[in-house]
């Protein structure tokens, strides 16, 4: 799996460089790759952070990890696994072998040949929020040495690798892609595929030669198949186009989703009758609204920069409000099946995570839709196999216990987030009317006549 790219020119080079005995930082670095001897230290534990060290520790690596809950580091210590893609055997092995070390402190990860920073870049206030990522790199000054490589994993704004990585990171007295090298390489997981992230095609940068091909021969140890980019910047650009292009496609649909039912349109059968073209056409589906880490985010970063640049991304921004106004038009659709009124009618939402199959509710649109209910009066309660409680209209509300009781009392069931393990048959037959925001029923006869559909 290791490919040894030439970092000097031919290796006569690099052989006369060797000769010398004063081999540059570079070439140790390389050195440590090439033997898998580097000590690689992982800033953020999180569904980026912990497969990638799972992944290096299994190729050979001595890994530390730092993440700030102290809960998670309790439980990779015991061997046991936070995520559902990662085996609690895979984290034991690697604890017991003594290829994984874990804290709660990023300062402390005792100057690791390689580090990787792996934290959330989320919206506070609506606005792009880096500095988590700015945490960690101050947490690396005291810790960077001739040698070291820094990895930004984190999805953030364009220029973000050049223009603040890189000074925090020489506040050290060293010098970049002198002495140190540093890269971008932007996280692509997705939590609910099953794809393990040796199988993804992984984009690698570098702010300079030796930076670049550090990097690429770092992750020549961990992925099937290594991408370069031309720089960090177009790196961090691809990552926020990939899932700005799900969100505007997705917001596509979702306002077709608005107005096809009143032009006499199923909306589903048109986007699979689309589909069936196999070239040019990627099918989208209409939902409660966009959720995640991801797809909501990453407009907002990319139009953040345009902006700054004076050239205001309205697509994006459009695109934004369409899928935000999602969970208001779900809630004004059931509304419509009383008349307008909701006050008082019991209304039990199915799924509170922010896709299917996962236990993730954070930035959850079904959650959106939740708290509209309470605002309009009803009587809400959920049901999510994954999510025990979230936090509704402000308190927090516990899945419930007997999803048939719940059923046959609701005046609505809505459908948010169609989890494998429901039996659509047994609510079907438990419920009196549903409203599925995501379609699951459409191939039971048995929907006829109580369900509704955006
Ligand atoms: N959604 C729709 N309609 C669709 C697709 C998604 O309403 O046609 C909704 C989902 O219900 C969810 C939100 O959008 O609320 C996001 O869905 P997602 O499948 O994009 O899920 P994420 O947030 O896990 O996205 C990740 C991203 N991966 C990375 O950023 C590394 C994304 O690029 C992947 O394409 C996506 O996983 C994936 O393919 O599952």
């Amino acid at each position: 799996m290791y490919v040894e790219p030439i970092l000097f020119g031919d290796s006569s080079r690099r052989i006369a460089l060797e000769s010398t005995g004063v081999a540059p930082a570079s070439l140790r670095a390389m050195e440590k790759i090439r033997t898998r001897t580097a000590r690689v230290g992982v800033v953020g534990l999180g569904y980026v952070g912990l497969p990638l060290a799972v992944a290096l520790g299994d190729a050979g690596f001595d890994v530390v990890g730092a993440d700030l809950d102290q809960r998670k580091v309790d439980a990779l210590r015991e061997g046991r696994s936070p995520l559902e893609c990662i085996e609690d055997s895979s984290i034991g092995a690697l604890i017991d072998a003594g290829r994984l070390e874990v804290t709660t402190d990023a300062a402390h990860l005792g100057s690791p040949d390689i580090v990787l920073i792996c934290v959330p870049t989320p919206l506070t206030g609506g606005e792009p929020d880096q500095s988590l990522v700015m945490e960690a790199a101050e947490s690396l000054i005291p810790q960077i040495r001739p040698g070291t490589i820094v990895v930004l994993e984190s999805t953030v704004i364009p220029d973000t690798t050049d223009r603040m990585l890189v000074p925090v990171l020489e506040t050290s007295g060293l010098k970049a892609e002198v002495d140190f090298f540093v890269g971008f390489s932007p996280e692509r997981v997705d939590p609910s595929s099953g794809l393990d992230v040796v199988d993804v095609p992984k984009l690698v940068s570098g702010i300079g030669p030796k930076s670049a091909a550090l990097v690429e021969a770092l992750y020549r140890n961990i992925v099937k198949t290594v991408v370069p980019a031309s720089s960090p910047r177009v790196a961090e650009f691809t990552k926020l186009l990939e899932n700005t292009f799900r969100d505007v496609n997705i917001a596509l649909v979702n306002e077709l989703a608005q107005v096809a039912r009143d032009m006499g349109v199923d909306i589903w059968e048109a986007i699979d009758l689309a589909a069936t073209k196999p070239y040019g056409y990627t099918p989208f589906y209409p939902g409660p609204g966009v959720g995640g880490h991801c797809i909501p985010v990453d407009p907002v970063y990319l139009a953040w920069r345009a902006e700054v640049a004076g050239k205001p991304l309205t697509m994006l921004q459009d695109a934004r409000r369409v899928n935000d106004s999602m969970p208001g038009f779900v809630v004004d659709r059931v509304a419509g099946l009383f008349d307008g009124e909701l006050t008082g009618k019991k209304i039990v939402v199915l799924g509170a995570a922010f896709k299917k199959d996962i236990e993730d509710a954070r930035n959850s649109a079904s959650v959106d839709v939740m708290d509209l209910f309470v605002e309009r009066g009803a009587d809400l309660s959920f049901h999510d196999p994954y999510c025990p409680s979230v936090k509704v209209g402000g308190r927090m509300l516990v899945s419930v216990a007997d999803l048939v009781t719940e059923l046959e009392s609701a005046d609505c069931v809505v459908i948010c987030t169609d989890h494998s393990s429901y039996v659509w048959d047994e609510v079907l037959e438990h419920s009196r009317l549903i409203f599925d925001t995501r379609n699951v029923l459409a191939s039971y006869a048995s929907a006829e006549g109580k369900v509704q559909k955006l």
